[in-house]
């Protein structure tokens, strides 16, 4: 059944036209003034509401197993909550344990995420290495459309990539054509903090953002922007939380350097007060890592995502009830770190960004949507409302509210971190494929329809790049 949009206003990245949006066939076969409905077309009043791309969420862990318990939410019921804000395709990641062979690390998620109800893609995090690693990153990249590989430099003892690790997988990275993201965390500091904490008695919530400081970002996102200067190969930095990493960031980009940030819905509005909650529950549901920061930070992640120097928007979705939580109750250092958010980022986003004049609508749909296909490569094809498109597409009331709960939203989880905030500005339908998968409140996410989508590698970029540990250049001095 093909799906005619009709009166409402198309904003993009890069400007908006009033014009009717026609999907048929999963795709958006055309956008014009005014097109004619007809026979088996269903067509939606669009008329005061703007027509925007979907929603991507380039940061999620469905089911993610983590700190010895499982996320509650999976790529079903994850996806299917995005959909109900939204978002029409998310970016997950795939998390070898070390020494786990990463195809079948890869193998495992596509597994899970078969029963997706929108779009998914993945990051392949590199927590280890050898030769089989150096060979199965080229696989990923050159038969499964992967184009990113994540480095976790927090958690010691886990999952955390050591710089001999980062330095391997950059330059592998950088011969395959992809880019690299992090998690930038000094793990040592962290693991040592912790330690210390731990020895002082200071056992609850509020010890988690004691042990991992401003700085402890700031120097871990140093670092890996000038790893990934000097090898060459871009990089991209997941849930930037503090003015520390945004000022490295901001350096580097100035200096021509390709480096790309990435903010959470969350850091944008949380501060660290969380922690010092009273209720134990409330603190410990807000442990994730990096941690909600002091006032100030905000602020400035908010400015940076005006100026351009954050570029996406995410939620690193990843959910654990209080039961799992309470792992953590004499030991913040065992709390499962992880928040929710894959269905709020958008409402959110326009509630404190465009209707307080932070951003303008295209902006928005920059940083919700187009950046994030540009930088993984799948623009426009995602990421756009353009013929021959892919009909993700949502169709936003700026007048809508709704009070944000978790007795009311689809996340399946037993908090949210937004509890009680009113946004303004809602999804009235969400379009995957150019098929009605929320309308007006009534989600109709359809279990297995997501589909996988292979993202190309970027020899284009690099090509331009000065490949400055390229060593060949450099002559022996002859003596
Ligand atoms: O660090 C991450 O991004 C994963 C493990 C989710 N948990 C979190 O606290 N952010
Ligand atoms: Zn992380
Ligand atoms: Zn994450």
């Amino acid at each position: 059944m093909a799906v005619l949009i009709k009166g409402g206003t198309v904003v993009n990245a890069d400007g908006r036209q009033r014009a009717d949006v026609l999907c048929d066939e999963g795709i958006i076969k055309s956008i014009a003034p005014s097109i004619d409905t007809g026979a088996n077309i269903e067509v939606i009043d669009a008329g005061g509401q703007f027509v925007l791309p979907g929603g991507i969420d380039p940061h999620t862990h469905m089911q993610l197993p983590f700190m010895g318990t499982v996320a509650t939410e999976d790529f079903y019921t994850g996806t299917a909550a995005g959909l109900a804000g939204g978002t029409t395709m998310i970016i997950d990641f795939v998390i070898p344990d070390p020494n786990q062979n990463l195809m079948d690390a890869y193998r495992q998620w596509r597994s899970w995420a078969e029963k997706s109800a929108a779009d998914y893609s993945f990051h392949v995090a590199v927590t280890w290495w050898d030769e089989t690693v150096h060979a199965d990153m080229g696989t990923l990249v050159r038969e499964e459309g992967i184009n990113s590989f994540k480095h976790f430099m927090a958690y010691k003892n886990a999952i955390m990539a050591t710089d001999e690790i980062m330095y391997n997988s950059f330059r592998r990275a950088l011969e395959l054509g992809a880019i690299v993201t992090a998690h930038a965390e000094n793990g040592e500091l962290v693991f040592q903090l912790q330690k210390e904490l731990l020895a002082k008695g200071i056992t609850g919530p509020e010890g988690h953002p004691l042990s991992r400081p401003p700085s402890v970002e700031g120097e871990a996102a140093n670092r890996v922007i000038q790893f990934a200067d000097v090898i060459g190969v871009p990089v991209y930095l997941v849930h930037v939380s503090t003015k520390d990493a945004l000022d490295h960031i901001k350096r580097a980009q100035a200096n021509g350097g390709r480096v790309f940030g990435e903010v959470l819905a969350g850091h944008l509005m949380i501060d660290d007060s969380v922690y010092q909650n009273l209720d134990w529950k409330f603190a410990a549901a807000h442990v994730m890592s990096p941690p909600f920061r002091p006032k100030g930070h905000q602020d400035a992640l908010w400015q940076g995502l005006q100026s351009g120097a954050l570029q996406t928007t995410a939620t690193d979705h990843c959910c654990f009830c209080y039961e799992q939580k309470a792992a953590g109750k004499d030991d913040f250092t065992l709390i499962p770190n992880g928040t929710a958010g894959v269905e709020d980022r958008m409402a959110v986003l326009w509630t404190h960004g465009v209707r307080t004049g932070r951003l303008t609508i295209e902006e928005f749909v920059a940083a919700t949507s187009t950046n994030a296909a540009k930088i993984f490569n799948i623009h426009p094809r995602k990421g756009a409302i353009r013929e021959g498109a892919d009909g993700d597409i949502v169709i936003w009331d700026p007048e809508a509210t709704r009070t944000i709960s978790k007795k009311t939203h689809h996340q399946n989880i037993d908090f949210n971190i937004f509890e009680g905030m009113e946004v303004t500005g809602n999804p009235s339908h969400t379009l995957s494929h150019g098929v009605i998968c929320y309308d007006k409140g009534e989600l109709r996410a359809q279990k297995g329809k997501g589909q996988y989508i292979k993202r190309p590698a970027f020899h284009s970029m690099f090509e331009a790049l000065d490949r400055k540990a390229d060593l060949t250049k450099v002559q022996p001095v002859k003596r």
